[in-house]
C-alpha cells in the first residue's frame, strides 16, 4: 500500500459521518430528479486524480507527457509547448486574477500572478482555524522561500465510473510556484464558496481586512457574520526542497471552526501508477521549464525555468471529500504558504483569486399553442424553460426573473423548484409561465437566471461557465411557427331586393327595401372584423342614377355576427324611362359593396383583411312600381 491509505474505509467513515444529519433531507431530494445532464464529463475509469489520461500531475507543467501503460496526456497547465494554457476545452473553471489584480497573460488566463513583497498575511487574527473575516494583509517581506509567484486552480466533471457510470465526480486541480528553493515551506490552498475579496490595495502601514458577503442571520450553512461557509475547503502540504511529497491534510470548515477531514500519508502522485487516494500532490524533482509567458524568475537559476523543488501541483476529487454526494462550488481561491502544516500554522506568504465554480444557464422556449382570446382582444401564450447548473457544485435558491413583454397583463410565472441538497452539478430544473398580450405581432420575452451556491446563502451566482449572465430570450407569434396566432377573416355580403308599401305623394307606391346582410363568417370563430364600410348603388337612368349612398361606415362584427340593413328607396323612374315590363313596373339592378375605397377593413389585431377575406359586389334585380300600383297583382 503505497499510500497507507484505505480508501473503503475512508468512504464509509464519510458516509458515517454525513448521514444521520441530513436524512429527512435527502428523502425530499430525490423527489426532485434532475431533469437533464447536459454536461460531457471526461470518462475516467478510476477514483484517482492523478489519473494521466484527465492530467499530468507529473511535476511539470507541459502537456504530452507519456506514461506506464500507453497513456499519452493531454492536459496539463501549459501546452506541450509551454505556449498557451493545456487545461482543454472541457475544463470547468479555472482561477482568475481578482479585480486590482495581476492582469493573466492572454495565453495562460488563469494565471494569478503575486507581486513580490506585496499581499502578505499579518497580524495574530489571520490563522486557519479563525474566520477569514479576522485575517488582515498588508505589504512587506517573507521569507523567500515562502515567497508565492504564481498560483492557479482549474476543475473538471469526470465520469468516475467509466463509459456510462455514476454521478460525476468534479476534481480540482491546484498549483503553484516559489521564488526561492532554499528550504522546505508548506503551502496551502483554500478553496471558499463566498466570493472573498481584498479590502484595497495592501498598505505597509495598516493591516487591512479580507472581505466578502457575511453570513446572514438564520443561514444553514454558516454562523452569522462569517465569510466562510460550511464546506470550505483547505488543502495543506509540504513543498520541499527537494521535492518529495509527504503527507497532504485536508481540512474542512464547520460551524465556526477548522475541521480535518482526510490525512493522507505518502500522498506524492504517481501518474505512472495512479495512487489510492482522492487527493495527491507533486513536486518538481528536476529542473523543468515554466512558460515564458508566466515571466518566472527563481531567485538563483535560470529564468523562465524552475529550479528542483520550486513548482507544485496537485488534485483532489472534492465530490469523494464530500462522500460521493454534492460538493460545495466554489467561487474564491487562495494559495498561501504556512509555518508548518497544522491547523494553527503561521500564514505567510498568499494570493487570492476568482474560481467561478459555480455557473448557471438558462433556456426559454415558448410552449405552442397559444390561444386567441376576445373581449378585449389578446394572445394568450405559454413558455417553459430550464435552469440548469453548468458549473462544478451544487445550487441553491434556483430563482429566475422574467422580464414580460410590455403591455402584458395576466402575467404568471412559476419559479424553478430546488432539490434539498440542492441542484446537482450538470442538472436542471424546470419553470414555466404564461402572459397575454394584446398583439399577434412578434414580441420577446426575456428572461435571467440566479442560485446561490450554498443552501441559505445569497443569489450571487448569475453567470454561466463561460462568464456570461445566465439569460435567455423567446420570441413569441413569429408567424409562420407553431407559436403564434393568425386571424383567419371572412366576410360574407347578401344582397336581396325586397319591396313594400309605401304612402307616396300620388298615393301609395312600392318602395325598393333593398336588403343586405354582411357578417363574419370567420371560421375559426375568433376573428374580429371592423372598419367595414357598406356602399349601395343603384342604376338607372335619369337623376340619381349610379350615385352610391352610403349603408353603414365603421361597422364591427364580432365572429359569427351579422348585421342587416334595409335601406329604403323609392325610384321617381325607372330604369329606360318607361315601364321595362307590362303592368307598369320598373326594373333595375341594385349592388351594395364593400367599399375598401371609403375603409379598409381590419382584424383584431389592426392588420388589413386580405383581398381573398372581402366578398364581390352583390347586385338584386328589383322590380317596383313607381308610378302607382301595378297591375300585375301577382307579382310585386
Ligand atoms: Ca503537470
Ligand atoms: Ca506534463
Ligand atoms: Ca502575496
Amino acid at each position: 500500500m503505497r499510500t497507507g491509505f484505505d480508501v473503503n474505509r475512508w468512504f464509509r467513515r464519510l458516509n458515517a459521518r454525513r448521514f444521520w444529519l441530513p436524512l429527512g433531507v435527502l428523502a425530499a431530494a430525490w423527489v426532485a430528479i434532475p431533469m437533464t445532464v447536459v454536461l460531457a464529463g471526461i470518462i475516467a475509469d478510476s477514483l484517482f486524480v492523478d489519473n494521466p489520461a484527465v492530467f499530468e500531475l507529473d511535476g511539470n507543467l507541459a502537456a504530452g507527457d507519456t506514461f506506464s501503460g500507453g497513456v499519452t496526456g493531454t492536459r496539463d497547465w501549459a501546452n506541450s509547448t509551454l505556449t498557451a494554457s493545456g487545461l482543454g476545452p472541457d475544463v470547468i473553471t479555472q482561477t482568475a486574477p481578482e479585480p486590482g489584480g495581476v492582469p493573466a497573460p492572454a495565453t495562460f488566463p488563469y494565471l494569478i500572478t503575486d507581486p513580490f513583497g506585496t499581499t502578505i498575511y499579518t497580524t495574530g487574527g489571520s490563522k486557519d482555524i479563525l474566520d477569514v473575516g479576522n485575517w488582515r494583509y498588508t505589504s512587506g517581506s517573507v521569507p523567500d522561500k515562502d515567497e508565492i509567484s504564481h498560483a492557479f486552480a482549474a476543475a473538471y466533471s469526470v465520469s468516475t465510473g467509466g463509459e456510462g457510470g455514476g454521478t460525476p465526480h468534479t476534481w480540482i486541480y491546484f498549483g503553484a510556484d516559489r521564488f526561492a528553493n532554499n528550504g522546505d515551506s508548506n503551502i496551502g490552498f483554500w478553496f471558499f464558496q463566498n466570493a472573498i475579496s481584498l479590502g484595497g490595495p495592501p498598505n505597509a502601514t495598516k493591516a487591512t481586512p479580507f472581505t466578502g458577503v457575511a453570513c446572514p442571520a438564520g443561514a444553514t450553512n454558516c454562523l452569522p457574520g462569517e465569510l466562510h461557509r460550511n464546506g470550505d475547503v483547505l488543502i495543506v502540504s509540504a513543498f520541499t526542497q527537494g521535492g518529495a511529497i509527504g503527507s497532504i491534510i485536508v481540512f474542512e470548515w464547520q460551524n465556526g471552526g477548522l475541521v480535518q477531514t482526510l490525512s493522507v500519508n505518502a500522498a506524492q502522485c504517481t501518474p505512472n501508477s495512479p495512487s489510492h487516494s482522492p487527493v495527491c500532490a507533486i513536486i518538481n524533482t528536476s529542473e523543468v521549464p515554466a512558460p515564458p509567458d508566466w515571466q518566472y524568475v527563481p531567485k538563483a537559476g535560470t529564468p523562465n525555468s524552475y529550479p528542483t523543488g520550486s513548482f507544485f501541483e496537485g488534485g483532489i476529487d472534492v465530490t469523494a471529500l464530500f462522500g460521493g454526494g454534492q460538493a460545495p462550488c466554489f467561487a474564491s481561491f487562495l494559495a498561501e504558504t504556512r509555518s508548518s502544516q497544522t491547523a494553527n500554522a503561521q500564514l505567510k506568504d498568499f494570493v487570492l483569486g476568482a474560481f467561478p465554480e459555480c455557473a448557471v444557464s438558462v433556456s426559454k422556449t415558448c410552449a405552442p399553442p397559444p390561444a386567441l382570446l376576445g373581449n378585449p382582444t389578446r394572445v394568450h401564450y405559454n413558455f417553459t424553460g430550464n435552469v440548469t447548473n453548468d458549473g462544478g457544485g451544487p445550487l441553491f435558491n434556483l430563482t429566475v426573473a422574467d422580464t414580460f413583454p410590455a403591455g402584458a397583463t395576466n402575467t404568471v410565472l412559476n419559479q424553478p423548484s430546488t432539490p434539498a441538497d440542492g441542484l446537482p452539478a450538470g442538472a436542471s430544473a424546470g419553470y414555466s409561465g404564461s402572459f397575454e398580450v394584446p398583439t399577434n405581432a412578434v414580441v420577446t420575452n426575456n428572461v435571467t437566471a440566479s442560485a446561490a451556491a450554498s443552501s441559505g446563502g445569497s443569489n450571487t451566482v448569475t453567470n454561466d461557465h463561460n462568464g456570461n449572465p445566465a439569460a435567455a430570450a423567446a420570441q413569441f407569434g413569429v408567424q409562420g411557427t407553431t407559436c403564434s396566432v393568425t386571424t383567419n377573416p371572412a366576410l360574407t355580403l347578401t344582397k336581396s331586393c325586397a319591396v313594400s308599401l309605401v304612402p307616396g305623394s300620388a298615393g301609395v307606391v312600392l318602395a325598393d327595401d333593398t336588403a343586405i346582410q354582411v357578417c363574419n363568417n370567420s371560421p375559426d370563430n375568433a376573428t374580429v372584423i371592423s372598419g367595414i364600410t357598406l356602399t349601395n348603388n343603384v342604376v338607372m337612368n335619369g337623376p340619381g342614377s349610379g350615385t352610391d349612398f352610403n349603408v353603414v361606415s365603421s361597422l364591427t362584427l364580432q365572429p359569427g355576427e351579422c348585421q342587416t340593413y334595409t335601406p329604403r328607396y323609392v325610384p321617381a323612374q325607372c330604369a329606360g324611362g318607361a315601364p321595362t315590363l307590362t303592368g307598369g313596373r320598373c326594373e333595375f339592378d341594385d349592388t351594395v359593396r364593400v367599399d375598401t375605397a371609403a375603409s379598409t377593413p381590419r382584424d383584431q389585431f389592426n392588420q388589413p383583411l386580405p383581398a381573398s377575406a372581402i366578398p364581390l359586389p352583390q347586385s338584386a334585380s328589383c322590380h317596383v312600381c313607381p308610378f302607382g300600383a301595378c297591375t300585375l297583382q301577382s307579382v310585386p
